[in-house]
C-alpha cells in the first residue's frame, strides 16, 4: 500500500469510456453507421483495416463492444459501488444524427442517453461527455470527404447544439474532440479517418489534409464553445489532447531542441484551442513548406472568441527523440525522429511506461496554457486471467494506476497544478481503438468477451476494482 495525498474537496473521481468501445447495439434505436462500425478487428501486428460499408463474413467489434447499450444500468450501479463522483463517455453521434447530415435528431437516441444521464445522477454520478470520440457518421466521410469539408463543421456544432440543449441540466462538462492531436504524424491514413474522416490517396500531401482537417475541427470546436455558454453559461467545454511529453535523448544542445520542436508541432493544437490563436512559428512552418491552410479572418475572430474552459488529456506514455544529421531543420515526423527510452519500461503492446511523465506534463500545460485541467484517460492495457473463482488478480494494472496517480497528486499538492478530476480508462472493458481487440484489456470490470464477440457479457469486479475504491473513499489517500 503507498501512502499518496488527499485531493481537494470535489474533486471528480470517475472512470472513462467511449461509445463505439462500449455500447453495442450498432443498429438499434435508429442507429445509424459510424466509421468505427466499418473498422475490422486488428492486432498489435496487424492494422485495423477500414471498409467502405459493412461486408458479410466481416468481424466488426465495435458493433458488439461490450453491450452497454443494454447493460449500462447494471455497469452504472457498478461504478456506484466503486464510488465514482463522475463517469465519462461519449454520445455516438448516430444515434442522434445516423447519417450525420439531417435536418432533424433522432429522438430513440436522444431519449436513451437521457437515461444513461438519469441513471447516472440518481446514483450522484456526474456524466461527463465528449462528442466526438473516434465515431463520425460515416456518410460524412463518404459523401463529404470528411473534416477537409466546412459542411461538416456545420454538421458537428448543430450535433453540438442538440446535446447542449438537450442535456444542459444534466451534463455540465463537455469535450469536443477525442485526442484531436493523435492524427499529428501519421501517414497511414487509419488515425486521419479515425480523427477527422479524412481518406487520402496518392496525389494528397498528408500533411496539408491534416492540417486542414485540424483546423476546421479546431474552428468547430470553438463554435461549440460559444454555443454552449450561449444556451447555459454554466457548461464547462474542454478540449481533449492525447498528452505524452516528449524528452531529448540526451543533454546535447541539438537533442533538446528537438524535443522542443517536437512538443510544440504535436500540441499547437492545445495552443490554439486554450490560447484562441495560431503560434507563428506554424505559419511560419507552413509557408517554408508550401502548405496551404485556408484559415480565413473570420475563423481567426471564432478561435479567439472559442478559447476552451478546461484542458482534458489522455496520458499513457512519454516518447524521446534524438537529433539526426539527415534532418537539419529539425522537423518532428513521429515515425523516424523517435527512439526507445532506455530508461522506462514498456507495456506488452510496446507502450513506454513513465508515471513522472505525467506530473511533468501536468506542470508543462498549467505553464503554456493557463486552464484547469482534467486527466480524463489514463490506463494499462494489459492482458488478464480469469482465475477458477472468477477473480482478476491485475496487479500490474494496480501498479500503474497507482504510481500514475501519486504523481498526479504530487502535481496538484505539491506543484500547485489545478486538476477538475481523474477518469481512469477504462471504467470497464473495452474494445481497443487501435487494434479492435479485447484481450488489450484496460477495465476496472471484467467482460466475459472474447475478440471475436463471444462470451456471455458478464461483469465482475477485477482487483483494480477494489483498489480503486478505496482511493475514491480516501479521497487519494491510499494508494
Ligand atoms: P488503445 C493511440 C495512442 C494513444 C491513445 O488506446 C490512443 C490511441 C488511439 O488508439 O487512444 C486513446 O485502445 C483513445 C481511446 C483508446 C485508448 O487511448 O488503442 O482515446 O479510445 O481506447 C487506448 O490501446
Amino acid at each position: 500500500m503507498t501512502k499518496g495525498y488527499q485531493m481537494p474537496d470535489g474533486f471528480l473521481w470517475g472512470g472513462a469510456t467511449a461509445a463505439h468501445q462500449v455500447e453495442g447495439g450498432w443498429q438499434e434505436g435508429g442507429k445509424g453507421l459510424s466509421i468505427a462500425d466499418v473498422m475490422r478487428a486488428g492486432s498489435k501486428d496487424v492494422k485495423r483495416v477500414e471498409d467502405p460499408a459493412v461486408l458479410p463474413g466481416q468481424v466488426y467489434p465495435n458493433h458488439w463492444g461490450v453491450e452497454f447499450y443494454t447493460h449500462y444500468k447494471e455497469d452504472i450501479k457498478l461504478f456506484a459501488e466503486m464510488g465514482f463522483k463522475c463517469f465519462r463517455l461519449s454520445i455516438a453521434w448516430t444515434r442522434i444524427f445516423p447519417n450525420g447530415d439531417e435536418a432533424t435528431p433522432n429522438e430513440a437516441g436522444l431519449a436513451f442517453y437521457d437515461d444513461v444521464f438519469d441513471t447516472c445522477l440518481a446514483y450522484g454520478i456526474q456524466p461527463i461527455v465528449t462528442l466526438s470520440h473516434f465515431e463520425l457518421p460515416l456518410k460524412l466521410v463518404t459523401e463529404y470527404g470528411g473534416f477537409r469539408n466546412r459542411q461538416v463543421v456545420d454538421f458537428f456544432t448543430k450535433f453540438a447544439e442538440v446535446c447542449f440543449r438537450r442535456y444542459h441540466d444534466k451534463v455540465r462538462y463537455w469535450m469536443t474532440f477525442n485526442e484531436i492531436n493523435n492524427q499529428t504524424n501519421w501517414h497511414d491514413s487509419h488515425p486521419l479517418l479515425q480523427n477527422s474522416g479524412l481518406v487520402l490517396d496518392d496525389s494528397d500531401n498528408w500533411e496539408e489534409a491534416m492540417f486542414q482537417a485540424a483546423h476546421l475541427e479546431l474552428v468547430a470546436s470553438a463554435q461549440a464553445v460559444q454555443i454552449a455558454h450561449a444556451i447555459d453559461p454554466n457548461l464547462m467545454v474542454g478540449d481533449m489532447i492525447a498528452m505524452g511529453p516528449i524528452y531529448p535523448l540526451t543533454a546535447k544542445p541539438k537533442d533538446v531542441m528537438m524535443a522542443e520542436r517536437a512538443m510544440r508541432y504535436r500540441y499547437y493544437y492545445g495552443d490554439v484551442h486554450a490560447l484562441g490563436a495560431y503560434p507563428v512559428w506554424l505559419e511560419r512552418y507552413w509557408a517554408k513548406k508550401d502548405i496551404h491552410v485556408d484559415v480565413t479572418d473570420a475563423d481567426r475572430a471564432i478561435l479567439k472568441a472559442g478559447a476552451v474552459d478546461y484542458v482534458g488529456f489522455s496520458y499513457y506514455n512519454s516518447s524521446v527523440v534524438e537529433f539526426k544529421d539527415d534532418n537539419p531543420d529539425m522537423d518532428y515526423d513521429e515515425s523516424v525522429s523517435t527512439v526507445r527510452n532506455p530508461y522506462v519500461p514498456r507495456s506488452d503492446w510496446g507502450w513506454q511506461i513513465d508515471p513522472v511523465g505525467l506530473r511533468y506534463a501536468m506542470n508543462w500545460m498549467q505553464a503554456r496554457w493557463h486552464k484547469p485541467m482534467f486527466i480524463v484517460e489514463n490506463g494499462f492495457g494489459a492482458y488478464d486471467k480469469v482465475e477458477a473463482d472468477g477473480s482478476v488478480h491485475d496487479d500490474y494494472r494496480i501498479d500503474y494506476l497507482s504510481d500514475h496517480v501519486l504523481q498526479m497528486e504530487k502535481a496538484v499538492v505539491e506543484d500547485g497544478c489545478d486538476l477538475i478530476g481523474y477518469t481512469p480508462w477504462s471504467a470497464i472493458d473495452i474494445v481497443s481503438a487501435s487494434t479492435g481487440e479485447m484481450k488489450k484489456r484496460y477495465g476496472l470490470i471484467f467482460v466475459d468477451a472474447n475478440d471475436e464477440g463471444e462470451g456471455s457479457f458478464a461483469r465482475s469486479r477485477k482487483d483494480s476494482f477494489y483498489w480503486y475504491q478505496k482511493v475514491i473513499q480516501s479521497n487519494g489517500e491510499i494508494l
